[in-house]
């Protein structure tokens, strides 16, 4: 069945473009948004076919703003070729957790959910959420129901809108915590979409009639292209607020939270060979007391839904209207939907964007552990029963779980009699030592990439512990084991383990291929540099043992490495405009 591409009728609320475009003048996603009877589209047919394990390429476009994509086994896919047979469709179903908090209870049954239904693993993203992987097409609405038992949903987690709203993970801090994630739970809340084709489609809810429109912000069309929002508490970078569409930096007095520092415009994605695609760090255009969070997320965002670009969905991100349009006239037109200027941004400092792995103390005596999770990948790996350890662990927290900007864990909010509880069973299960891994893997992160990720190129999940195993050695022979130097692969140049702004960074061209990137700042404050194109791993071992020995030997006390390598003159600074880094 196809969707009828025509102008929808109820046009008075729908503010998301220029409405002197005709729909036919703008891109064909756009057409089927508009068309798709506010993202219904066919999917609740599609999923009833019994024909196909997938659904139509429409509805896979629909089916993002729903949380979910359909997905084939890539490791099957040359073989299920030359058998005739249909690639191995199953579905990533991404969950909506503002902040990346949830309950025991509800990680008892995102376990139970991810054994019957995904594989047997979960994985922990860098937006700090879950994705379920290899679901099959008859067992979405179970997943989708059993989310909603636990009072979860995967609304917007994909798709032209608001995405994963992050928040710090401040074990320092407990009382802030929870003022600033409540913010970024109001804002997920306040910002994702509302059409109610989520609970006809999947809790098969009756579709109820209103007079106000379905999207009151969105309108017909949402937004241009993905927009990202995240929380950052100094001197904590963790969420890497400069990769955020909008960003907003806590200013604290005290344990007081007073306001925020606005940074628009970040993002990581690029493509390789086309320069007209580049990741930008945010810029701070200045502070709103901590009141005014949801207006301006009302304004910032429609400024981006009424100026992004419709029409090239490579040029659609919100740092192109910026850069197109100008920081000062994007400022001035937030400022003018505002009603109200924007106050000189405050002084702040971050000092990382790693989080702070063990035991650490919160205020009000409890605690948090934060649990290495190599590249968040959460299964019973052989020697390693990670799966069944968090789930004996969730059965008796009474705290909390945060999930880190990172692909880590905190185990939170953990009382006084907790704690020797909590530490015996990460001692049985072997967790409580972290398995003296170096720093560089404890600061290290790898997108899912092959086998589910449809646009990889290379290995990255499965491919970068292995190649730190290979690094360490040159780390040892440096004495270089226990500095922290972020290193973050992926398996194309998208950009979603924050590759550009770490201080090593690896990114998939083909297989086994990877281009190399140094000098990102510590704490994301500073893109890195393309140093090595299209290399293998003997390349990336020998560039890597060459510029880590210099470091060892050149450093000054305290120096990190990314700005080592940009006072050395090994690779030029990145600084302000367009940010290219290659
Ligand atoms: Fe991402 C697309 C995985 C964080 C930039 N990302 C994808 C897809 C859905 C592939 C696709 O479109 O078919 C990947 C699914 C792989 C799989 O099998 O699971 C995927 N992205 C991920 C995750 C799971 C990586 C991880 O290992 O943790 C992260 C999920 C985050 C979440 O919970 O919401 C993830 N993606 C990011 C980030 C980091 C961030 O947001 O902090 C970025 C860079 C920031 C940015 O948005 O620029 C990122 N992902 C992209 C892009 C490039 C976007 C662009 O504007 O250029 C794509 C491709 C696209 O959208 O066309 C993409
Ligand atoms: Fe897939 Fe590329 Fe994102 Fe990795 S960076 S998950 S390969 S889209």
């Amino acid at each position: 069945m196809s969707i009828e591409l025509v102008e929808p009728p109820h046009a008075p609320t729908d503010r998301s473009r220029d409405r002197s475009q005709p729909l036919s003048n703008l891109g064909p996603d756009e057409t089927l948004k508009a068309g798709s009877n506010h993202l219904r589209g066919t999917i609740a047919e599609s999923l009833l076919d019994e024909i196909s394990a997938g659904i139509t390429f429409p509805d896979q476009k629909l089916l993002k703003f729903h949380g979910m994509y359909q997905q084939d086994d890539r490791d099957l896919r040359d073989e299920r070729r030359r058998q005739k047979l249909e690639p191995a469709h199953q579905f990533m179903v991404r969950v909506r957790l503002p902040g990346g908090v949830c309950t025991p209870a509800q990680w008892i049954k995102l376990d139970k959910l991810a054994r019957a239904h995904g594989g047997e693993t979960l994985r922990l993203t860098t937006r700090q959420t879950f994705q379920f992987h290899w679901i099959l097409k008859r067992d979405l609405k179970a997943t989708i129901q059993g989310l909603h038992e636990a009072l979860l949903d995967t609304v917007a987690a994909c798709g032209d809108d608001t995405r994963g709203v992050m928040c710090a993970v401040n074990p320092a801090l407990s009382g802030l915590h929870a003022e600033v994630y409540n913010m970024a739970r109001d804002a997920s809340n306040h910002a994702a979409w509302k059409s109610g084709a989520y609970h006809e489609i999947w809790y098969g809810e009756k579709k109820v009639a209103s007079s106000e429109g379905e999207e009151p912000f969105y309108g017909d069309t949402y937004m241009p292209r993905k927009f990202k929002i995240g929380f950052a508490i100094p001197p904590s970078n963790d969420i890497d607020v400069y990769a955020q569409d909008l960003g907003f930096i806590a200013i604290v007095k005290g344990h007081k939270l007073e306001g925020f520092n606005v940074a628009i415009g970040g993002s990581m994605g690029r493509t390789d060979g086309k320069p007209e695609t580049y990741p930008r760090l945010a810029s701070v255009i200045g502070y709103i007391p901590a009141a005014r969070v949801t207006e301006t997320i009302d304004a910032v965002m429609s400024v981006q839904r009424d100026y992004g670009d419709r029409k090239d969905r490579a040029h659609a991100r919100f740092k192109y209207t910026i850069d197109d349009k100008g920081l000062d006239w994007i400022k001035a037109e937030i400022e003018n939907r505002l009603g109200f200027a924007l106050e000189a941004a405050r002084t702040y400092a971050f000092t990382s964007n790693g989080d702070v792995l063990g035991w650490s103390e919160s205020d009000g005596g409890r605690s948090q552990f934060t649990l290495f999770i190599e590249n968040g990948r959460i299964a019973n790996h052989p020697g390693l029963a990670l799966m069944d350890a968090l789930l004996t662990i969730a059965r008796i927290h009474e705290g909390t779980f945060r999930l880190t900007p990172n692909q880590n864990l905190a185990i939170a909010d953990v009382g006084r009699e907790q704690r020797p509880v909590i530490q015996a069973l990460l001692e049985e299960y072997g967790l409580d030592e972290q398995g003296g891994a170096s720093a560089v893997r404890r600061n290290s992160m790898a997108c899912v990439a092959l086998p589910t990720c449809g646009l990889a190129m290379a290995e990255s999940e499965r491919y970068l512990p292995g190649l730190i195993s290979k690094i360490e050695p040159l780390l040892a022979k440096h004495n270089l084991m226990d500095t922290p130097i972020t290193l973050r692969m992926t398996g194309c140049p998208n950009g979603c383990s924050r590759p550009y702004n770490s201080e090593i960074g690896l990114t998939g061209r083909a297989p086994g291929k990877y281009n190399l990137y140094i000098g990102g700042g510590f704490h994301g404050h500073r893109l890195n540099k393309l140093y090595r194109e299209n290399i293998g791993e003997a390349a990336i071992l020998s560039a890597l043992d060459d510029v880590l020995g210099q470091y060892a030997q050149g450093r000054r006390p305290g120096e990190h490495f990314g700005d080592f390598v940009i006072r050395a003159g090994i690779v030029p600074e990145v600084t302000e405009g367009r940010h290219f880094n290659d």
